[in-house]
Formats: structure tokens, sequence, C-alpha cells
């Protein structure tokens, strides 16, 4: 695809501009399409909250995944047709690991397509990574086997076959990994049924089912659904009593950024992220959650009353786009108990090294901004890019020696729309953020795989490259971005 064919956003965001003479363009799409930079709008719909929330059942491992088209999850007391890791269950099992143990979990392809497993923030392998190109085709199998080498943190696996990553998700396809180690055990933090694991996921429901049919503005704002999911269960409501939960919270989601608080007004204890805890509690009113990203939060019901409701709320935001246009809930904590709680958060949680700048023996600097549309096939779609490039499995993008450190940089300074940005096979820490929000975010002051930059912002992040050689992506996890080829690979050497 030649650079001019490109019909470029405008950097105002407000009209295409067309370059390279392709006016014709625009007119030949189809005509139902209205064609606006900041995407469709799709408002959420809030439910009831009075069906139950549920969770994953927990495994330890030597569990077969077998994706495959199933009933499962819970609409307004239905269940949809959707793709499960098992039958009969809109989300896989939970996977509890803990820190140096061998893991194989064989995954058996029950669908009619091709498809794969990702496990998005653990450093495996190349070979076991789930990349986009390693697939596995219908009807066949793949035994995925490593060592979990992390430190405790959450994070989670599902499907990653080029350009049908987002399909596969948005009808159900993923799962959580709990990796726990003796430094996260010796904290005493809040367990058992006063830890609560949320899978936020957004869909569009059409009868019984999770449509899946993005337009060509859906491709560039990233696919978005009017029905909030919690673990599979729209609205759902959970009871609590007056004590400290610990709440780990994924955003799921194909492309919905979630502005998180609570109702009460109250703040709450950011604890951990993606690559697990962070170095001290940082107190929070709210917190802004793209795709691929997760949460560790102390959030203290005490104080409240027998009966209270407490919703979760997404709130409005900037992000000069389709989203963050409305405040909505997305579950409803209901007090059932009036009990006290010992719990003390420490105020010291885990040593957290920081990388120095000057250790670092390379910079790269990745160009997130110039995002457009172009004409192939015979339709107008979205052209997503890193450095005006999209991701060809047959190129190596870059080279970077193993066990060194880098400083890399996601420049979204003249781009119009959110990305959150994700390396495969590496933990990062987040230097500095300019432009837009201006700073790091309060849990970005730990370890991240996925780092969300808005529009107009530059975020650098230094890596240590370790000694696990080989091939790995690096992409935007908005995931219709993803699929639409804003991805690179790296290679460790
Ligand atoms: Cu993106």
């Amino acid at each position: 695809m030649k650079r001019n064919q490109f019909i470029k956003l405008s950097a105002a965001g407000a009209a295409y501009t067309l370059i390279g003479g392709y006016s014709g363009l625009l007119s030949s799409c189809s005509k139902d399409e209205n064609i606006t930079s900041a995407g469709d709008y799709i408002p959420v719909t809030e439910g009831s909250f009075n069906t139950p929330l549920a969770f994953p059942k927990v495994m330890q491992s030597n569990f077969a995944l077998t994706p495959q088209l199933t009933a499962g999850g819970n609409f307004k007391n239905n269940s949809l047709s959707v793709y499960g890791y098992e039958a009969g269950s809109i989300l896989g099992p939970t996977f509890q690991f803990t820190k140096g143990q061998p893991v194989s979990i064989n995954v058996q392809n029950q669908l009619s397509d091709v498809s794969n497993v990702h496990w998005h923030g653990l450093s495996v392998p190349s070979m076991m990574d789930g990349q986009p190109h390693q697939l596995i085709q219908s009807g066949s199998f793949f035994l995925y086997s490593y060592t979990v080498n992390e430190r405790a943190t959450l994070c989670w696996y599902h499907p990653h076959p080029h350009g049908d990553t987002a399909r596969q998700v948005m009808k159900g396809l993923a799962g959580l990994i709990v990796v726990t180690d003796d430094e996260e055990n010796a904290l005493n933090l809040p367990g058992g049924d006063r830890e609560i694991f949320l899978v936020i996921q957004d869909k569009r429901i059409s009868g019984n089912e999770i449509s899946y049919s993005p337009t060509m503005n859906d491709v560039m704002t990233g696919f978005m659904g009017e029905s909030v999911f919690v673990n599979g269960i729209y609205a759902p409501y959970h009871e609590v009593s007056t004590v400290q939960y610990r709440i780990r919270v994924l955003n799921g989601s194909n492309a919905r950024i979630y502005h998180l608080a609570l109702s009460n007004g109250k703040s709450f204890a950011v604890i951990g992220s993606d690559g697990g805890l962070l170095s001290t509690p940082q107190t929070v009113n709210s917190i802004l959650l793209g795709p691929g990203e997760r949460l560790d939060l102390i959030v203290d019901f005490s104080g409240q009353n027998l009966n209270d409701e407490i919703f979760l709320l997404s709130k409005t935001f900037d992000a000069g786009t389709a989203q963050g246009l409305q405040e909505f809930r997305i579950m409803k904590f209901v007090v059932n108990k009036i009990e006290s709680d010992s719990f003390q958060l420490p105020s010291a949680l885990s040593l957290i090294t920081l990388l120095p700048e000057s250790q670092s023996v390379a910079s790269r600097n990745f160009d997130i901004s110039n995002q457009g549309m172009n004409m192939s096939g015979g339709h107008m779609h979205g052209s997503h890019t890193i450095n005006d490039l999209s991701y060809d499995e047959s190129r190596i993008d870059e080279t970077v020696a193993k066990n060194t450190i880098e400083v890399w940089t996601f420049d979204n300074g003249q781009g119009t729309e959110p990305h959150p940005m994700h390396l495969h096979g590496v933990q990062f820490q987040v230097l500095d953020r300019t432009g837009g929000r201006n700073a790091v975010q309060p849990h970005e002051t730990g370890w991240k795989d996925t780092v969300l930059v808005m529009p107009y912002e530059k975020v650098r992040v230094i890596i240590p490259f370790g000694a696990n050689t080989g091939s790995f992506v690096f992409h935007c996890h908005n995931l219709e971005h993803e699929d639409d080829g804003m991805m690179l690979q790296y290679e460790i050497t």
C-alpha cells in the first residue's frame, strides 16, 4: 500500500483530508455509513443490576482449553451464543499459578476457524507466546508449555490469530491468570471471598447473539458495545460486608476505555497493575483503564449501612473521540452484612527498582499518530499503522540484544485516537508522559505490559529485555486497530 493512497485524518479530527487525488474513494463507500473521524458514539444501556455476579472456576493447571461455539454468559437471565474455552461458559477458567511453576495447557481448537492462545503479561518462549502467525487449525491442538517466571500478578489469556483476534475475543474467548508468590503472600492482603476478580467487557447484543460486524467507523474507533458485562454477566450485583476488599480488574474489552470510580464518591487504593504490586499504595478517586490493562485495588466499604448500594462507575473523560462522553454504571455492590475488619494496608508493598535511563543502550521512536483509511477489496477500511508500517509476519521490524535495556517512545502527539500499546515478552516501566495528561498515572508506577497513550500524548517506557530470544510482537490493544495492522515484530537476539 502506497503512502499517497491514504485518506488521512486531519490533525484537528474534524474532517478527512484527501491526499493524492483519490477523492473519488469516499463516494464509493457504502452509502449507509456516515464517516466521522470520531467514530460512532455507542452509548451504554444500563441494566437493572439484579443478576448475581459469578466467577469462572479456578484451575491450578493441566486443564485443556477447548475453544468452541457454545451457550454461556447471562444477558437478562438468558444465555447467549458465545465462543467458550469449555462447553457452557463464556470465559475460560481462572488459572492460579505460582511463581516458578511449570505449566502445560493443551488447546484443542473446536472452532471452525484458526485460533491460538496468547498469555498476556507472561514472559514465555517465543514459540509458546501464541503469536499472530502461530495458529492452531480447526480440529487440531497445540500443547503450550512454559515455566511461570513472573512475580505475583494478574494476567490474562485470549486468542491472537491475525485479523480475527477482535471477533474471537468479542465472542467470549478470554480468561484470567493469577500468579502468586511469597512476597505477596507475606502481605496477607484480603483473600477468599474478600478478593474479587472482575473482567469488564462491553458487547453488542442482538437476540441471543453477540454481534460482531464492524463498520469502517467501528474500525477507526474500535468496536464498542451498548451492554457492559462483568465476568460474562450483564449488569450484575455482588453482596459485600463493611470491610476492605481486594478488587482485581481486567479491562477485557476490545476498545472501550473505562474511567473507574465509585458512586459513593470515596477514594480507593491502587496497589498493583499489569506487572504486580506497586511499591506503595496510590490513593485515587478515579482511574482510566484501557483495553488489556489490569488493576489491583483495595476498596473499603466500612462506614456503609446495611442495604447500601454502591456502584462501580465509568465517569466521563475527554478522549477527543466517541469514547468517554457518557457516565454509566458497570455493576452494583450491595452491603448485606455489618462486620469489622482488622486489615491495615501496608505502606510499603513491594520493592520496585526503578531502571535508570542511563542504563539504556538504545532508544526507539514509534509514531502511532498517523492513522488513516484506505481503499482495497472494493471498500474503504481503516489502516492503522506504527511508523507507517502494517503488521507483516515475514518482516522483523526491530532487533534488540538480549539482556539489554532500551527506551521506547510511543508518540501519539499528532494523533486523534487513544492507543493502548502492548509489548509481548517483557514487562516495562513508564518513564514519562508528555502532552495530554502530562504525567505518569498512579497505576503506572510499577511494572506494566500495556500503556494507554491518549491523543496528543507521548509516552516513554524503559524495557529490560531478558535472555528469552526469538521474535515477539508489539501492538495496539484496541483489537480493531490490532487486526487492522497496528502491530510490528521485534526480535531478541
Ligand atoms: Cu490503537
